[in-house]
């Protein structure tokens, strides 16, 4: 199976097919999400699943050209602070976190606030999306996603007219957590986006990854995922969505304003010290590839910040 050269890739190309394989996907990857979750999570196939092993060391051309990232590295390799700074560890630490029973409350600036059980998250329905992931450490993902636009549990809560951000935070429980008993950052972790952003049809609540439940180290059991954004836009394991009206303060910009903004678009071309780096290690592959602007995303997303100046709203 022959490898594709990134540079062979447009983004419009990419996401033509992307758009096509998703309309084409809803059913296929509700039913196999199903399958997930009724317990034979072995065998809850992922409709990619003829053509790549959920486990396995080979990574697989997907159809979308990119070379979705072996099952193994991304639930092995990680980044979530509430356990750990070292990758390897946190997903051991993950192991035994309890994502049941779970609650998101959805809130602030909605005329219906209202708290989801997991399981209404889980009802609305589930759909395949395989999506790049770039971390401002300078390493990229490809993942196949279960999950939801984040637009329909927006709609449910019914946002005001003041509405004009988002704000997430992730679970509190040191207990369960041990890197929240130290300071490496502000507790609870929070993130935002613009509620244009946040209703664009590419955010999604993720609550599974190739086909079967969301690790714990991956988010468990749902987390944001904004493919254009650096990983770190991603939170995990969410229980708290607010509606706003200021732009939220988020917990990276927080640590270090000079290098983390709040748009945090994935852009090769910013000046230092805001994270530039124009490429990036695709793992799983060994190969260094170059970063696009908005993570190859842009024929989707560059409207919404037309007339922006992108160095000053890093
Ligand atoms: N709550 C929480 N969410 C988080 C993080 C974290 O430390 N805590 N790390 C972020 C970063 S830096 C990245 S790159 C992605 C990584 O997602 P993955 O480990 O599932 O690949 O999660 C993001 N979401
Ligand atoms: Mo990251």
């Amino acid at each position: 199976m022959g490898k594709i050269d990134p540079s062979e890739i447009t983004p419009e190309h990419v996401y033509l097919n992307r758009r096509q394989l998703i309309k084409g996907m809803g059913a296929l990857a509700a039913a196999s999400f199903l399958a997930a979750c009724s317990g034979d999570r072995e065998r809850g196939a992922s409709p990619l699943s003829s053509a790549t092993p959920a486990t396995g060391p080979a990574a697989t051309p997907d159809p979308l050209e990119d070379t979705l990232t072996p099952y193994d590295d991304v639930t092995g390799f990680v980044n979530f602070y509430e356990f750990s700074l070292s990758k390897t560890e946190a997903a051991e630490l993950a192991e035994d976190f309890r994502t049941s029973p779970w609650e998101v409350e959805v809130g602030g600036l909605v005329h219906s606030p209202r708290t989801f059980t997991l399981e209404e998250i889980l009802a609305y329905q589930q759909q395949e999306r395989i999506y790049r992931m770039r971390c401002v450490e300078g390493w990229s993902m490809v993942i196949p996603w279960t999950g939801f636009p984040l637009s329909r549990l927006l709609e449910a809560v019914d946002p005001t007219s003041e509405a004009r951000f988002v704000r997430f935070e992730t679970l509190y429980d040191p207990e369960q957590m041990p890197g929240q008993k130290t300071s490496v950052l502000d507790w609870p972790y929070v993130e935002g986006l613009r509620l244009d952003e946040a209703m664009h049809d590419l955010t999604i609540l993720a609550t599974g990854l190739y086909g079967k439940q969301l690790p714990p180290q991956n988010g468990a059991p749902v987390r944001l995922v904004a493919p254009w954004k650096y990983g770190f836009k991603s939170l995990k394991s969410i229980v708290k969505i607010d509606l706003t009206a200021d732009m939220p303060v988020s917990t990276w910009v927080t640590a270090a304003p000079s290098r983390y903004g709040f748009y945090a678009n994935v852009n090769p071309n910013l000046s230092p010290p805001i994270a530039s780096q124009p490429t990036e290690r695709v793992i799983g592959t060994g190969r260094q590839r170059e970063t696009e602007l908005f993570n190859g995303y842009g024929e989707a997303v560059a409207h919404l910040y037309a007339g922006m100046d992108l160095e000053q709203n890093f």
